[in-house]
């Protein structure tokens, strides 16, 4: 099992074995609020009829067609789709299967697009500390949580930026005041290795796997300042923020800065189906079309076998439409100030050292026990699951996104349960 202690969960075995709404039920019959959303991808909650439907529909009109030179009309309306919602300019769309996937294809189109530009030597991927970007190559060397890295040697020639969680702002409500500064450290990057090597630098416009790490007040805009300045490319991990988390389509657009390449996962099929997408601004696009090279020669080798899935289109088209039609990501607005206040009443119970939140995401962090930082975030997940919801830990947080569809009495059960639950824990 993924990131699971294998030993430990064979002897203390786990299972979920439906869904419906915001609730999983277990093989016993218990019901269990799902606090996290899935991992961070079924805001429309479990078992949405439009998605059956339309994934139905589609297996039995077009279960699979090739991707590499026949396309599916499917998977244009999809990608048109994505670009009315995009942020101005970003407008071209390349399919994967999953965030990672969305990672490692846009750094290699970042680096494809300086050599097309005549910059070959700009091949360096900057990263942050704490940041996550999936566990394949490239994700894995930009990212920036250590145990990720460690079994599997240097990868690829990166750096990184500091993280963004500063003492001082322990305990904030939103985005902090304190470390837009921290964005400068891009200059020292430069300094060292040169823009002339750099390609991209990648972030997530607030970290979830780190443990929803709220970029500071003004942060994202310096970077993008500086990336433009340095002409670097900027790439947003929106794998987490993308499709209403922060309520707007994208973390780009709530934090009003546009990057030149999104990442899109996990939200875009409502954790349905295995889809990514990576969205790049028409320049990038352009420079892909316009090298020299005769026109039966492929611009962008790169590509799944499930590139573009008819079958995940429709459960990515048929979860647009629902976004849409539930009015999502005002209602994710309207909720978001009432789980903040939720959230930030836990201040004071034993352990907790900081509470984080943007949008419809916060964590809890907490003092390690003796050497171990991750016991207690494992033993509450385990004590809420049993006591009917499931929320995340990670770290030495425990992490909570709940469906966009949760009512407010919903919210307050799950603050009781984890309340009562983190005064039980040593
Ligand atoms: N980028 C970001 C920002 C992510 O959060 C990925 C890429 C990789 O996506 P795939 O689909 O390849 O897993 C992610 C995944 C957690 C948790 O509990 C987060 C993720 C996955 C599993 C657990 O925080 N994020």
């Amino acid at each position: 099992m993924p990131f699971t202690s294998n030993r430990h969960f064979k002897r203390n075995p786990l299972f979920i074995s439906g869904g419906q709404g915001a609730y999983y039920s277990t093989p016993e019959g218990k019901q269990v609020f799902d606090g996290l959303s899935g991992l961070w991808c079924c805001g429309l909650g479990h078992g949405r009829t439009e998605i059956v439907n339309a994934v139905s529909r589609q297996m039995a009109q077009l279960d699979y067609s090739p991707a590499f030179n026949v396309g599916s009309p499917i998977a244009f309306e999809l990608a048109d789709r994505l670009k009315q919602i995009a942020p101005e300019n970003l407008n071209h769309v390349f399919f994967t299967n999953s965030g990672s996937e969305s990672a490692d294809t846009s750094l290699k189109m970042a680096r494809a697009y300086w050599r097309m530009k005549g910059q070959p030597g700009k091949t360096k991927l900057i990263g942050r500390s704490k940041g996550y970007h999936g566990v394949n190559l490239g994700g894995t060397s930009v990212g920036g949580i250590g145990g990720n890295r460690k079994l599997f040697g240097s990868c690829l020639d990166t750096d990184h930026l500091s993280h963004t969680l500063l003492r001082e702002n322990a305990f904030s409500r939103g985005l902090p005041e304190n470390g837009v500064e921290l964005a400068d450290e891009l200059e020292e990057l430069v300094a060292l290795h040169d823009a002339s090597n750099i390609a991209a630098v990648i972030v997530e416009p607030f970290s979830g796997s780190g443990g929803v790490i709220v970029p500071p007040q003004g942060y994202l805009k310096r970077l993008r300042e500086l990336c433009t300045r340095h002409g670097v490319l900027l790439v947003f991990d929106e794998v987490i923020t993308g499709f209403g988390r922060t309520g707007q389509a994208f973390a780009a657009q709530t934090f009003d800065t546009t990057p030149d390449i999104i990442n899109l996962a996990k939200g875009l099929t409502n954790g349905t189906f295995p889809m990514g997408a990576v969205i790049a601004k028409s320049e990038i696009y352009a420079a892909f079309m316009e090298q020299e090279l005769p026109e039966e020669a492929v611009e962008f080798p790169h590509g799944y076998t499930y590139s573009g899935h008819p079958v995940a289109c429709s459960a990515a088209l048929a979860t647009l439409d629902l976004y849409e039609t539930d009015q999502t990501y005002a209602r994710v607005r309207q909720l978001a100030p009432y789980f903040e206040d939720a959230i930030h009443q836990l201040k004071g119970l034993p352990h907790i050292t900081d509470i984080r939140n943007v949008g419809l995401a916060g964590a809890l962090q907490f003092a390690p026990r003796g050497a171990n930082p991750t016991i207690r975030p494992y033993e509450i997940f385990r004590k809420c699951f049993e006591a009917g919801v499931y929320v995340r830990c990670g770290g030495n947080t425990i992490q909570l996104a709940p469906p966009f569809i949760s009512e407010k009495e919903e919210l307050d059960n799950l603050f009781n349960i984890l309340s009562d639950v983190i005064q039980a824990t040593a």
